[in-house]
């Protein structure tokens, strides 16, 4: 691909998103000018564990109308196998039946292609490794295979099993992996990357050079900041947070997002926000704008009485996985000074102020057109209100065994910061 791609991995474990939800999604990315869908679900059992089956009856149709609809949208959709848990690279059987597979899916109307070899065992087969030097060698020769055999106007991404500095072997300069890769893969063969880590709390622009000088091109970003599969009991609705400068140094940014589904506007919408590449850009700005356009979506019941602002508390009190966003942060503080039974009039106000917020909010949520979305949000947003009830009563001294807090809290999560002495 040679234009940027900019848009959407469906990469996570757990629950892929339905068939209806990524219909929405295409028309909402034609609105913010995205034009990549990866299609990655994890636990799509013929993109991963059973990658050499081909699709039939259902399954085939809707996939076949997914690509039609996202062509129609403007939006690329790229069809991604995964077939690293147990292909033999040098066997002649797998080699057919990986092109079988793609010719199978560029049959449904896919033109675009990934070939992903991330979270796999990082050994070789025995059969392996009396041909190749090393795995690198191996995935590149069988991505390279699967080039060749594709239409001239299909494109192929590739996801490496040392896909962020983390994983790197010992290093992103001195992997061997990556170096084999770099000198043998197609130029026009995209490289995805997610950044130092797995989830990347900052990538820097130095650490995207010193890549791209060893696989010899630009990496797309497969970006997990927003994605929650790992951590369930969180969920993201912070901005898109990048250097602006980053935009420069990728050949595109694609996000991994929640899987929940509904929850993602947010996050998506903030990240079209940042590649439009406004000069007074910031990350607070960008999530400011993405929850007013969002907000006449959510078809709140006209009666109800939520303010926006509510909804921006519940933001950043679930923000991003590394931080909170400052309202959350505010209220954390007031939190601490109640457990420490240290409290002022201010703080009081602030927890009785931004509990009847989150439950005005719980109850307009209730009655809004999105069901789905509630329920997302749900055991989230009762979770914070519980809470802030019982720091209220203990505020005021009434607080009892009987209040206790229950004792799994989501890890990571600010009712857990709300608890903390
Ligand atoms: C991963 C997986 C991805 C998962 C993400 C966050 C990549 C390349 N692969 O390692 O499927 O959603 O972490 O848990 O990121």
């Amino acid at each position: 691909m040679n234009a940027f791609s900019l848009g959407v991995i469906e990469g996570f474990y757990g629950r892929p998103w339905t068939v209806d939800q990524r219909h929405r999604l295409f028309a909402q990315m034609r609105e913010w000018d995205m034009n990549t869908y990866l299609y990655a679900p994890k636990e799509d059992l013929k993109h991963r564990h059973h990658w050499r089956d081909p699709y039939a009856g259902l399954e085939a149709s809707d996939l076949s109308a997914l690509i039609r609809d996202a062509h129609d949208q403007g939006v690329n959709f790229v069809y991604a196998l995964a077939p690293g848990l147990d292909i033999v690279h040098s066997s002649e059987a797998d080699r057919v039946a990986l092109l079988a597979k793609l010719s199978s899916v560029a049959k449904l109307g896919a033109r675009h292609f990934a070939l992903l070899f991330d979270d796999i065992p990082p050994q070789m087969h025995a059969d392996d490794m009396q041909r190749y030097a090393g795995l690198g060698e191996a995935q590149a020769d069988v991505t390279n295979l699967a080039a060749a055999h594709l239409e001239p106007e299909s494109t192929l991404l590739f996801c490496p099993t040392e896909y962020c500095a983390r994983r790197a072997e010992p290093n992103v300069a001195q992997s061997p992996y990556l170096r084999a890769l770099g000198q043998l893969l197609e130029p026009s063969i995209g490289f995805l990357w997610t950044g130092p880590e797995v989830v990347s709390p900052e990538i820097s622009l130095h650490s995207i050079r010193e890549l791209a000088a060893v696989i010899g091109r630009k990496p797309v970003l497969w970006d997990n900041l927003h994605a929650n599969d790992y951590a369930p009991r969180r969920v993201h609705l912070g901005p898109y947070d990048r250097d602006p400068e980053l935009r420069a140094e990728v050949a595109g940014i694609l996000s991994n997002p929640n899987t929940p589904f509904e929850v993602n506007y947010p996050s998506l919408a903030s990240l079209a926000d940042y590649i439009r590449g406004a000069t007074d850009w910031t990350a607070r700005g960008s999530v400011t704008r993405a929850l007013s356009a969002w907000w006449p979506l959510l078809e709140l019941p006209p009666e109800s009485d939520v303010e926006l602002e509510d909804l921006a508390l519940l933001a950043d009190a679930l923000y991003l996985p590394h931080i909170f966003g400052d309202r959350a942060d505010k209220l954390a503080e007031a939190a601490r000074t109640v457990l420490k039974g240290r409290q002022t009039t201010s703080d009081i106000e602030r927890l009785e102020r931004d509990h009847t917020r989150l439950e005005r909010l719980l109850r307009g949520l209730a009655g809004c057109g999105n069901r789905e979305l509630f329920f997302e949000l749900h055991p989230y947003l009762i979770e914070l209100v519980d809470e802030l009830g019982r720091l209220r009563l203990r505020a005021g001294g009434r607080a009892t065994d009987a209040f206790e807090p229950f004792p799994n809290a989501r890890p990571g999560s600010l009712v857990d910061q709300l608890r903390a002495p």
